[in-house]
């Protein structure tokens, strides 16, 4: 286990090849503030970049997992007179973070140990899987403080749970508790609180250790097929599968099979 104290706003830590970046600002319920976001930014792209890294976990200390960007600094902007700039802000911090997540070429989850709102729940729908304790929930809580969607939920959310659902999640921002987010599709499961970290742990070492090439082959299939017919997709996958298929680790894959073993894959 490595653990890299880098800032107290984000804690890090690489366990069986996964690295754990955690929020660390309970007291506002892990909010944004612009160097948390920058932080996770930087984290995420170290972790794109490390071949010893096969895939990434995001939760939050405390109760929640993330409130969404810091409505007290917002606050204290109204009151020096300051106009705020929110769409400059979104693109230079939220987008390349979002973009990140969905393009780094290896298994990103998010362990969902209390609510997710706002900008929060953008980061949680990013992520490629989510893993919820009992007591999460996930809320589009943008329109409760006049505010439209941003960090990528409109694009994502529709996606995972159809159109219906997504809008009535926007324009309400009616938490939506693990039990019902499994329900629909919103989460990939449930644990009890104190199973929640062990098990997305085992879950993404599983991963981390597994084919990784391949999966990351995976992630960038599904990633281009969102905006391709099928024709297209058909021929992408039929590029993607003539690397796959050169790799060392598909030989090894048959071969382990052929030989009744467990594979030994290098991600190459
Ligand atoms: C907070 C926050 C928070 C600061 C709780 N900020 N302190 C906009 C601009 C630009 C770019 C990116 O995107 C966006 C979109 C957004 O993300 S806008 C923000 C959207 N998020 C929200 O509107 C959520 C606001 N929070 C809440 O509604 C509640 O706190 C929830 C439902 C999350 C949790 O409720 P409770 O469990 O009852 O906790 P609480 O409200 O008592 O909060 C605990 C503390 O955390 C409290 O501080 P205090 O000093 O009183 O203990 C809150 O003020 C603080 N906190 N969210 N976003």
């Amino acid at each position: 286990m490595v653990s890299r104290p880098v800032s107290d706003l984000l804690l890090v830590e690489t366990d069986r090849r996964v690295t754990i970046l955690t929020l660390n600002r309970p007291d506002v319920l892990n909010a944004f503030n612009n160097e948390l976001i920058t932080e996770l930014a930087l984290r995420l792209r170290d972790a794109e970049r490390d071949v010893e890294v096969g895939a990434v976990i995001i939760t939050g200390a405390g109760r929640a997992f993330c409130a969404g960007q810091d409505l007290q600094d917002r606050r204290a902007m109204f009151e020096r007179g300051e106009t705020p700039h929110l769409g400059a802000g979104l693109r230079e911090r939220y987008k390349p973070m979002i973009l990140r997540i969905r393009t780094m070429e290896k298994p990103v989850i998010a362990a969902l140990n209390g609510v997710a709102a706002g900008a929060g729940c953008g980061l949680a729908l990013a992520c490629d899987i989510r893993m919820a304790a009992e007591s999460a929930s996930l809320s589009l809580a943008f329109a409760r403080v006049g505010l439209a969607a941003d960090s990528g939920a409109s694009y994502m959310l529709p996606r995972l749970i159809g159109l219906g659902r997504a809008l009535e999640m926007a324009y309400t921002g009616d938490p939506v508790p693990a039990a019902e987010a499994e329900r629909i599709g919103l989460v990939n499961h449930v644990y009890p609180a104190d199973e929640l970290m062990p098990r997305t742990r085992d879950f993404a070492a599983r991963l981390a250790n597994g084919a990784t090439l391949a999966l990351g082959l995976i992630k960038r299939d599904f990633n281009r097929a969102l905006s391709l017919d099928l024709d297209a997709a058909l021929d992408y996958e039929s590029y993607q599968q003539e690397v796959a298929g050169r790799s060392d680790d598909f030989r090894e894959g048959v071969t382990a099979f052929v030989e009744k073993r467990q594979p030994k894959y290098r991600g190459s």
